[in-house]
């Protein structure tokens, strides 16, 4: 994969590139022959770029009052908040992912990155979410058995708390039966999965079985995300839903429950 080393920090090598990600070219910019490629979307992102490899580093290097200061410069400068985090702070874990992945990075060191991230996180919040307080629904929320990666499920979160819905966090690494028993403690309509190893799909797909068991499958929707599933393995695994994205998880869950709806109303007629 492309990528461009920038400059070096004694023992810590720190790399931008707006890289071929997993996520799609509409989202993030990509690298063509000629360049940097942008969506006409992406096009004013252009613009500020140097802010965005700066807020990328940042995070390379694990600064967290640096991401934050320059997240509110990027702010200032006019830079979305989305495009803050898609476009300056994800870039940066998916070079460090690939640093994870050719062992020339430890855990550690992600962690104090992932730190970086919650950081800048904290200024974006309030601008990422809608100020929405009606109830729209009852969510449990978790990432699978086996996966301790809790960035991902963090922001859905708050996507959803921001858009009216009440959240039952339950944190990473969760087995199948708490997922049922937390859905019927807190009588929840939808439950939302996220994992990004391999093997959390296969988990995913046994907490579906989980609730075929327990014969609640009909009242619960359930959406997947992360970076070990994709629309077809959603389908796959009997999931309602698959998001890509944080930012769409309140459309897509607030269209899981209108589907449960309209199917159960048919029932009764
Ligand atoms: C940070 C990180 C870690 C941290 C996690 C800290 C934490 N508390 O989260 C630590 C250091 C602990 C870690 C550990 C490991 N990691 Co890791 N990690 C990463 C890294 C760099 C970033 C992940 C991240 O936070 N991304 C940012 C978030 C915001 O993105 P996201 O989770 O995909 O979520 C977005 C969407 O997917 C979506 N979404 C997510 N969930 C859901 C759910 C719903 C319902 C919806 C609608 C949307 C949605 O919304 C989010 C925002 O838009 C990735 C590389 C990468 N680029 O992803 C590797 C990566 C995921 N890790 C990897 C690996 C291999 C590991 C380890 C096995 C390493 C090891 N040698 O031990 C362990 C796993 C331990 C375990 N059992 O889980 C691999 C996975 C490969 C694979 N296919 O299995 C990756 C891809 C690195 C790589 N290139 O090899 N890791």
């Amino acid at each position: 994969m492309p990528c461009v080393i920038l400059w070096r920090f004694p023992g810590r090598a720190i790399s931008w590139s707006l890289s071929k990600s997993k996520r799609s070219p509409s989202k993030r910019g990509s690298i063509s022959k000629k360049g940097l490629r942008f969506s006409s979307e992406q096009s004013k992102v252009r613009l500020y770029m140097p802010i965005l490899e700066e807020i990328s580093g940042a995070v390379q290097t694990g600064n967290a009052p640096k991401t934050k200061s320059l997240v509110e410069k990027g702010l200032g400068q006019g830079l979305e908040p989305w495009s803050i985090l898609n476009d300056g702070m994800a870039p940066a874990l998916d070079i460090l992912g690939e640093q994870l992945r050719d062992y020339t990075i430890s855990l550690p060191e992600i962690m104090i990155s992932v730190g970086a991230v919650r950081a800048g996180l904290s200024i974006l919040k309030p601008l990422l979410i809608n100020d929405m307080k009606t109830l729209k629904g009852v969510v449990i929320m978790g990432t699978v058995q086996g996966d301790v990666h809790s960035l991902g499920k963090d922001i859905v979160i708050m996507m959803l708390e921001g858009n009216g819905f009440h959240v039952v966090d339950l944190g990473a690494d969760v087995p199948p039966s708490h997922f049922v028993e937390a859905c019927l403690e807190h009588k929840a309509n939808i439950v939302a999965m996220s994992g990004l190893i391999t093997i959390s799909k296969l988990i995913m797909g046994n907490i579906i079985r989980a609730f075929e068991n327990a014969g609640m499958r009909e009242q619960i929707s359930i959406m997947v995300g992360g970076g070990s599933v994709d629309a077809l393995s959603a389908r796959a695994m009997g999931a309602d839903a698959y998001g890509e994205d944080a930012s769409i998880a309140p459309q897509i869950a607030l269209k899981v429950l209108k589907k449960k709806f309209k199917k159960k109303s048919r029932q009764n007629t």
